[in-house]
């Protein structure tokens, strides 16, 4: 059953490379944030969300982890990860780690046991097939533009793999797999750890005999991986072991739609999870679900995935709200795209956020509006998942020049650029960072935000806290006005007596705006806007370039 506090969470996602290096060795650590703690209280957030701090060889960044119950050296040790839950937990923030269990590292000792012979006990800890012929042992592909299977000559055998080939799938087939998994939560819960954002939690149950997949243009298999027949009872048991804790868990809901979500998330009984994140509001610019594919973005489907999580979770489940994490372009020049409008753009996304019903989660540099860095050189890339699309698109014969374009616009790389502390030398991030920094930390940097009672850092603080005493921002029933409308974004958001009603305008044009009906003889008040001077508003104006408005509104019924 969801608590009270599981839904008044705002979460903010530090991604630990990348935040604060506080040793000067280029890559962000435990002493960084342990610098931040303030600033991470003074945004007001009461969560946050680590990506992986386990050991890890870093081939994709902490999400191949070698040893589950280690921090990363890099990173520091466990005695300061216990000193800094400590330090957190005294501002009241709570500490969300990321449990990444659908795969292991290929360095990980279970996967280097079970390697060495087809009967050594961690043999079945994974996926091991003979193949057929000199082929695979079935025709899945995964998500980093490969086959699903790698070839190890050792036993002849092939093992599975979703990921990159250094990301060999757990077998949950397994019983053992899942006490040892049994064993990571209880290890880092009594850490004092307050719960896990559970990585691609939904392709954990593989359909058993792993039979060939439909024919597809991506994910070749997915039937028989995404939402498998035993993951409900498996998650059931790993349950069983967050009950005997208060702790809440996040999955990330890889391929699912509000249906299929509520069966993990529904408050009753049968829940697996409090919460999941859904990808489909990030399709809004591609094509078949392909963020290297991209289109314009398109208002009017974002505007109805929203809502459909909106409406369909509501009363059921704890929806969740973000437009940025690790794994996606910066938010501005995406939701926005003209930049000349950055600053009102950045706001107006921060009042989308923070006016929908759900847990916001906020990624580090969205509050101070840091943008996609657009790398030009293929040397510059770090992420295994561009630079495998990038060879795969060459194959396929996609121009150069497309496929250049097409990872600086989708690349993880361009969220992984360090926090932009100040316009000193690496940004006030610290040594000489393990990639690239965006050029334009000059401008853009926390120091300088602090200073502007006006800066997009500044609004987000305000926003955060007006949500916090706001019933219908935090948990309101939604309704939607003028959904055909691909250049405004209009609801309403009520619970019990309180009702408010936001209008965004998605266009770097002014835009002509009358108030629905309904609510044009209500009297309102302005909560928070994003230009500076107008406090109220008659029933019919003109919206500026992305302007939002949050308002109050008093029922006169
Ligand atoms: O980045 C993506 C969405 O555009 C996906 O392909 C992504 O790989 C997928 O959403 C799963 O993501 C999670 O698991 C991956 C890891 O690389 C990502 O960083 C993580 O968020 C494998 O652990
Ligand atoms: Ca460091």
């Amino acid at each position: 059953m969801n608590k009270q506090w599981q839904k008044d969470l705002i979460v903010y996602q530090i991604y630990p490379r990348s935040f604060r290096d506080g040793n000067g060795d280029g890559k962000g650590d435990i002493e960084g944030v342990i610098e931040k703690v303030d600033y991470l209280q003074s945004l007001g957030v009461n969560a946050v969300w680590f990506s992986p701090l386990y050991c890890s060889p870093n081939v994709d960044y902490g999400y191949d982890i070698s040893d589950y119950k280690r921090i990363n050296p890099e990173y520091g040790t466990l005695e300061q990860f216990d000193e800094m839950v400590k330090l957190l937990h005294a501002r009241k923030i709570r500490v969300i780690m990321d449990l990444v269990i659908n795969h292991t590292s290929n360095e990980h000792m279970w996967f280097k046991e079970s390697q060495k012979s087809v009967d050594n006990p961690y043999r079945d800890y994974y996926y091991w097939r003979k193949g057929k012929g000199n082929k695979p042992p079935n025709n899945w592909t995964g998500f980093f533009s490969e086959k699903a299977w790698e070839y190890d000559k050792n036993t002849d055998m092939w093992y599975m793999h979703l990921f990159a080939k250094n990301q060999p799938d757990l077998n949950y087939g397994n019983p053992k797999v899942i006490e040892e998994i049994k064993s990571v939560l209880k290890f880092w819960l009594d850490r004092s750890v307050d719960g896990f954002r559970c990585d691609v939690i939904t392709l954990l149950s593989k359909t058993v005999g792993l039979p060939n997949g439909k024919n597809s243009i991506a994910l070749v298999g997915k039937e028989h991986y995404v939402d498998g027949n035993s993951i409900h009872e498996l998650l059931l048991q790993l349950k069983q072991v967050m009950d005997e804790y208060d702790c809440f868990t996040v999955g990330e809901g890889v391929l699912i739609d509000t249906t299929k979500a509520l069966t993990y998330i529904e408050n009753n009984e049968k829940q697996q999870l409090n919460a999941v994140f859904t990808f489909e509001h990030m399709n809004a610019d591609n094509h078949f679900g392909i963020k290297y594919l991209m289109s314009k973005m398109r208002y009017r489907k974002l505007k109805r995935t929203l809502g459909r999580w909106q409406t369909e979770l509501y009363g059921k489940a704890i929806n969740t709200i973000y437009f940025e994490n690790h794994d996606q372009p910066r938010a501005v020049g995406r939701f926005c795209s003209d930049s000349t409008y950055a600053d009102k753009g950045a706001k107006m996304i921060a009042v989308m956020e923070m006016g929908l019903t759900g847990i916001p989660f906020i990624y580090e540099g969205q509050e101070i509006a840091m943008t996609s860095i657009k790398m030009q050189d293929l040397s510059q890339y770090k992420d295994v998942e561009c630079l495998n699309m990038y060879k795969m698109m060459r194959k396929l014969r996609f121009s150069q020049k497309y496929v250049m374009r097409a990872i600086a616009y989708a690349s993880r790389d361009n969220a992984r650029t360090p926090m932009q502390w100040n316009d000193s030398e690496n940004a006030g991030f610290g040594g000489k960072p393990w990639i690239s920094i965006n050029p334009n930390y000059k401008e853009i940097n926390v120091e300088n935000q602090e200073k502007d009672a006006n800066s997009v850092l500044n609004f987000y603080r305000k926003l955060i806290a007006i949500r916090k005493s706001n019933g219908a921002m935090k948990y309101g029933e939604y309704k939607e006005y003028f959904p055909l409308s691909s250049k405004v974004y209009v609801y309403t958001k009520t619970y019990e007596k309180e009702k408010v009603l936001i209008v965004i305008n998605f266009t770097s044009k002014s835009v002509s705006f009358k108030l629905p009906k309904e609510i044009r003889y209500q009297s309102r008040k302005v909560l928070i806007n994003n230009y500076v001077g107008r406090e109220n508003y008659e029933s019919s104006y003109k919206l500026r370039p992305y302007e939002a408005t949050i308002y109050s509104i008093v029922n006169n019924d």
